[in-house]
Parts: C-alpha cells; sequence; structure tokens
C-alpha cells in the first residue's frame, strides 16, 4: 500500500440481521466477487464471512454473519454467537432486514427481530439499518413505511433502501459507510478479497450445492469437511476428498440418490465453481458419512470450524 496512512480510513464493518436478508448476497455485491454462499432457504451462512472492500484511501472489512434466530439446536445457537461476536470488534454495525418479507407480511416484523430490536439501540457503535430486496416490492410507496418503521425501532438511525443482487443503493449505502469509518492504515493486502481459508471455501461451495438441490431438513442436517487435498494429483489437477457428514442414516441414501445421481449432480455443479477458485482442474471426489446428531456435539462442531 502507497497511500498516506493519515489520510486513509479502515474499519470492520460487522453485517447482522434474520435469515434470508440478503447479507451473504449484499456482501458479495459489495466485494465484487463471491466470498459467501447464498440459498433461497435461511440459515445458510454458519460462520462469520470476510469480505474486504479496498478503494483509494478506504478499507472496509465486512463481516457476513449467520442470521440471527432463535433455536433450541446447538449448531443454531454457536451460529447466532457467531454472529453476535461480531458486534464486539466491529467499528460500524449494519442490520439487514428483508423489505419484500415485512412489506407482504408486516406481522413476521415483532417476531423476527424481537431478540434485535433493544440490543441494537444501545450499541456503542454507529449503526445503520439497510432494507433489501426493493427491487421486489414494487411501487416506492410500499417501501417508504418500513422506512418509517426502522426510523421508529432505532431512533436517529440512517436507513438504506437496497437491492443487494441488483445493487440499487448500494453505492450510497457504501459511501456512508466508508465516510463513517474511522483514520487509519488498510489492515489487508489491497488485492486481498477475503480471510478465509480456501479449503473451507471449498467446503462452503459444495455446503450450496447441497442446500440448492436438498430439500426439507436436509440441508439443516449436513455439514462438510476435507479429508484429502493433492496439489500434485496430475499435470495441473489438485485432488480433492470430501466427506459430507449427516445427522440420520436416512439422509444419506436420499444425499447419494438413485444410482447416485443426486450426489453427482451436487459434485457436477460444484467443481466449477471450486475450479476456478482454486486455479486449476480438480478431481472432486465426494463421500457421505453418518455422524449421529452431529449438530449437538460440541467437539466436532469445533472440529469443523463452527462455534469458534
Ligand atoms: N429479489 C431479491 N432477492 C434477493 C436480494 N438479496 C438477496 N436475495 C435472495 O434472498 C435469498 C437469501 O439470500 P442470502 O444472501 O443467502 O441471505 P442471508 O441473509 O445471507 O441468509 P442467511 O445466511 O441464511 O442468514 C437468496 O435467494 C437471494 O438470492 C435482492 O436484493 N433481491
Ligand atoms: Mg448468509
Amino acid at each position: 500500500m502507497t497511500q498516506n496512512t493519515k489520510d486513509f480510513h479502515s474499519g470492520v464493518v460487522a453485517l447482522i440481521g434474520p435469515p434470508n436478508a440478503g447479507k451473504s448476497t449484499l456482501l458479495n455485491t459489495i466485494v465484487g466477487e463471491k466470498v459467501a454462499i447464498v440459498s433461497p432457504k435461511p440459515q445458510t451462512t454458519r460462520n462469520q464471512i470476510t469480505g474486504i472492500y479496498t478503494r483509494d484511501t478506504v478499507q472496509a472489512v465486512f463481516l457476513d454473519t449467520p442470521g440471527i434466530h432463535q433455536s433450541g439446536i446447538k449448531l443454531n445457537r454457536c451460529m447466532v454467537d457467531a454472529a453476535w461476536k461480531a458486534l464486539a470488534g466491529a467499528d460500524l454495525v449494519v442490520l439487514m432486514l428483508d423489505g419484500l418479507r415485512y412489506s407482504s407480511r408486516p406481522e413476521h416484523w415483532r417476531r423476527d427481530l424481537a431478540p434485535l430490536i433493544k440490543p441494537l439501540q444501545k450499541l456503542a457503535q454507529p449503526f445503520f439499518v439497510v432494507v433489501n430486496k426493493i427491487d421486489k416490492i414494487g411501487s416506492p410507496e410500499k417501501v417508504f413505511p418500513l422506512l418509517a418503521r426502522c426510523g421508529n425501532e432505532w431512533p436517529g438511525t440512517e436507513v438504506f433502501p437496497v437491492s443487494a443482487v441488483k445493487g440499487t443503493g448500494v453505492e450510497a449505502m457504501l459511501k456512508r459507510i466508508v465516510d463513517t469509518l474511522p483514520s487509519g492504515p488498510p489492515l489487508y493486502d489491497e488485492d486481498q478479497l477475503s480471510t478465509l481459508p480456501l479449503r473451507f471455501m471449498v467446503t462452503e461451495i459444495i455446503r450450496e450445492k447441497l442446500f440448492l438441490t436438498m430439500q426439507d431438513e436436509i440441508p439443516y442436517n449436513l455439514a462438510v469437511d476435507i479429508d484429502a487435498w493433492d496439489d500434485h494429483a496430475g499435470p495441473n489437477l489438485v485432488g480433492i476428498t470430501a466427506t459430507i457428514y449427516v445427522s440420520k442414516a436416512n439422509y444419506k441414501g436420499m444425499i447419494i440418490g438413485k444410482g447416485g445421481q443426486t450426489l453427482k449432480k451436487v459434485g457436477s455443479m460444484a467443481r466449477p465453481e471450486i475450479a476456478e477458485l482454486v486455479g486449476s482442474k480438480i478431481f472432486l471426489e465426494l463421500w457421505v458419512k453418518v455422524k449421529p446428531r452431529w449438530n449437538e456435539n460440541t467437539p466436532f462442531m469445533t472440529g469443523m470450524g463452527l462455534g469458534g
């Protein structure tokens, strides 16, 4: 970095909110690359995901987080803990809400936001609210009451209507974020987009394809781990072996599918993205193993990097 650090602004921005609000989508739009996995199902993100935005005189380190929700399952409680922990070291907090959800079903507001309203009223850091999915809300008249409702819950807070998918309103929001960050040197190299290890990103890509392919409770009862990684599996070929852990025996057959078709499809969906990420051809081998009640097993989850 060559900038005079006196004129440079940098800091950590925690992105929090209920599940499915579009936090990971926004992170990818801001960074300009896919660093976080996205799916139409809630509770897709399970860890803090870093995305780094660097421009001439600013670096904002965004922390995407799991959606905040109520659950008795240990995995889910670890996910929610990871979201709250992101606030501790943040210079700025951004709450993201699914505007489409509350414009069509206002009754969801109270229940979804119950755990968030008071803690966010007491924040020490600057705090913005982002109302997402305005591309699907329709007329601006339907957006205004939501913006007003945010103003009532968190008086004085700046509220930004955006479409994370289309990019609408994102520049205006980013400008205010950047202006709010404190003076300080860049924390990471200017071309670094994330701090996530490559192996973790590979397991996330596989997990995203499983979230997109599997229905009902199965996505919530699986975890992916890398067993083996061979950078020299052949000329310009990386060999990766990964295991999909499931909490119940009957999920195994469903993921494998008739004649292995479902697992094959997941592998075909994941392979091109992994190859692009790794920067070479890849050989991907997927296994499915039963690990009963893994999502209640703290040592197992810690070993998988969940809830740390
Ligand atoms: N129409 C529309 N859909 C969006 C927008 N942003 C996100 N989505 C969709 O909303 C769904 C959830 O997006 P995610 O980015 O995974 O949401 P999240 O807040 O990270 O969800 P969790 O990780 O489960 O907490 C996906 O199907 C996205 O494509 C948007 O601006 N407009
Ligand atoms: Mg997410």
